[in-house]
């Protein structure tokens, strides 16, 4: 036996006398955190539908390849990237990068932080996905508030728009240029400007990497409240600007609550100072909440302060499987009312990305036996007392495998084994990125609901697409992943407006913790009432009269057409 492999000792069952169950679970030892007569109508009538949808499709095609205005498609002036709901128009009142634009950038920051390097702006013009590019010409390296605030002051009075980037992690296109942007990254401000240790309070700079805060806290006796696969790359101002929900959501809840205070940029420079250190603070309208979750529309957030939770010395990672949907709702309940605090993580995947996780990604392998299992459930518990914290998830193990929610399942023994499972949850993105072209849908739906639009989804696209469900299944977030060969319209006119009329109708959110960006701007009145999104554009226009500040992104464009 490997020794990275978790020891497969039928312990509680045994132990229990309760083998035939079939379980093999290992208890742990603790190691320190880190880690559907009508019939022939119905047909006809989907094959109606279908045709329409083909139809409309192939006008999106034709659309787009039409005569424009010059005579002819321009990629500088209309950009498509796949979807009807991002084509869209280079707003006119917007300038143009000139050599005197150039001149007064590099003398507030110095020729390096100038960068026109074609190879640093490939990288910094393209997303994550490969899937949205844009053709900036220059990318902007501050190195604190004062010059973020001259380039801003400078950008807004010639109206060169700007997409603000972090550790550009982003997966709804809103971190990169969609035209010629001005992109600007505090990547270099990364210092932590303070740390009380009595009250957990962080401070730091926004270009802190995630993962660098993480260990930083962790020698400190303290954790991140976020933690999330793209870790190692974005950036905390990043994380605050998408609202990122994360792998430990269930536990120490949404940004709005651990962020404390912030700085930022306003588009004509103003410098406003929130960076609050305090719990509670009542005076007045909060007005940080406006830029957590704003995706670089409303200003650029160079400072934040985070309240962090002391790190607890019982951390335990269940890697469980389960037969069928149900049982994973079951189980979430179970876990909800037996595990109740300790809980810290509640993540699912279904067979179809564990597939991809195992022949995509080197090095991992299936901690279960090779029996194909339908949903595969990720739980950690974090808490401070071992010999507690092991009597509630034994009686919840015991009590999940009594009552036949679960078909196998390994608990990690030390920390090698823990992020082995971890890696597994983790790296579905990266695998289904590996996989090929990918349409995401990040969404919120009540958690009974969930798993049945995968369904649906799955049989409308047949052969033609892999589809995939995963997600914080203790937050009620599905990550729905469509999983294609190339993006194709044809494709996506199976998927759009269809999943989101879905999601609507269910009264759920089609932006869960991702963010609108570019790819979801034009779709937010599914989730949000008209008199809500037309109070959003008037806040955009009080704070960014010009529209320079992530153009395209976030509001519908037909609501910032005279920005
Ligand atoms: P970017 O991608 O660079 O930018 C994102 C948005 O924020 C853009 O609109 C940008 O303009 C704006 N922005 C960036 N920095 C600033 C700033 N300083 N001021 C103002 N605006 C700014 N997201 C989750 O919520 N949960 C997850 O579990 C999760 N897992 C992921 C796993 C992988 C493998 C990947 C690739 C992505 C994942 N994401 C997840 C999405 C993404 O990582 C997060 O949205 C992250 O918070 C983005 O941070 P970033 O620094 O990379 O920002
Ligand atoms: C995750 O939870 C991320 O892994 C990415 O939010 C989700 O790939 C996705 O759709
Ligand atoms: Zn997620």
């Amino acid at each position: 036996m490997r020794e990275t492999e978790p020891k497969r000792v039928e312990c509680v069952a045994a132990a229990l006398n309760r083998s035939q169950i079939g379980i093999t679970v290992v208890l742990s030892r603790y190691w320190p955190n880190t880690r559907d007569p009508g019939r022939t109508h119905k047909i006809n009538h989907a094959n109606r539908k279908k045709k329409e949808r083909k139809k409309r499709a192939t006008e999106r095609r034709s659309w787009i390849t039409l005569p424009l205005g010059n005579g002819g498609w321009n990629p500088q002036l209309y950009r498509s990237f796949g979807s009807l709901a991002t084509k869209v128009e280079r707003n006119p009142s917007f300038s143009s990068l000139n050599s005197d634009d150039l001149s007064y950038f590099k003398g507030v920051l110095g020729d390096k932080n100038v960068v026109q390097d074609e190879d640093r702006l490939e990288t910094a013009n393209v997303d994550w996905m490969h899937k949205y590019k844009g053709s900036s010409k220059l990318l902007l390296l501050p190195r604190n508030t004062e010059e973020v605030s001259k380039i801003l002051e400078y950008c807004n009075s010639r109206r060169l728009a700007v997409v603000p980037q972090g550790g550009n992690t982003g997966l709804v296109g809103g971190s990169v240029p969609v035209f010629d942007e001005v992109i600007i990254n505090v990547g270099s401000m990364n210092k932590i400007i303070a740390f009380d240790k009595v009250s957990g309070i962080l401070v730091c700079e926004a270009g802190c990497i995630l993962e660098n805060l993480i260990s930083y806290l962790d020698n400190q006796g303290f954790v991140m409240p976020l933690d999330l696969g793209a870790k190692g790359s974005c950036q905390i101002g990043g994380n605050v600007s998408t609202n990122a929900g994360g792998l430990r959501f269930v536990r120490y809840g949404s940004l709005h609550g651990n962020v404390l205070g912030l700085e930022a940029v306003l588009a004509n420079g103003d410098v406003l100072d929130m960076l609050g250190t305090l719990r509670k603070d009542n005076t007045g309208y909060d007005l940080k909440h406006l830029f957590i979750g704003s995706e670089g529309s409303l200003g650029i957030v160079t400072k934040v302060s985070v309240l962090t939770p002391p790190k607890l010395s019982s951390v335990n990672i269940a890697f469980l499987a389960c037969e069928d949907y149900l049982s994973c709702q079951k189980l979430l309940s179970e876990a909800k009312r037996k595990l109740g605090e300790i809980l810290s993580a509640f993540e699912f995947l279904d067979c179809h990305a564990m597939d991809l996780v195992l022949n995509h990604l080197e090095g991992v392998r299936n901690p279960l036996s090779s029996t194909v299992h339908n949903f595969y459930l990720l739980i950690e518990t974090t808490g401070s007392d071992e010999s507690h914290d092991k009597e509630k998830l034994e009686a919840f193990l015991l009590h999940s495998m009594e009552s036949g929610l679960i078909s196998d399942g390994v608990l990690a023994q030390d920390m090698n084994q823990a992020s082995s499972f971890w890696r597994i949850r983790e790296g579905v993105p990266e695998a289904l990125m590996r996989a090929g072209p990918v349409y995401k849908y990040d969404l919120s739906l009540p958690v009974e609901k969930m798993y049945s639009l995968v369904e649906e989804m799955r049989a409308r696209l047949g052969q033609s697409a892999n589809v995939v469900g995963y997600g914080h299944l203790g937050d009620g977030n599905l990550h729905l992943n469509v999983s294609a060969p190339r993006y194709d319209d044809t494709i996506l006119a199976e998927i759009e407006p269809y999943v989101y009329e879905w999601t609507s109708k269910h009264r759920g959110s089609i932006s869960a913790e991702h963010g609108l960006g570019l790819m979801k701007a034009n779709e937010m009145f599914y989730s949000k009432s008209h008199g809500a999104v037309q109070l959003m554009a008037s806040i955009k226009k009080l704070l960014d009269p010009n529209g320079i500040l992530n153009p395209y992104k976030v509001l519908p464009h037909s609501l910032c057409s005279d920005s």
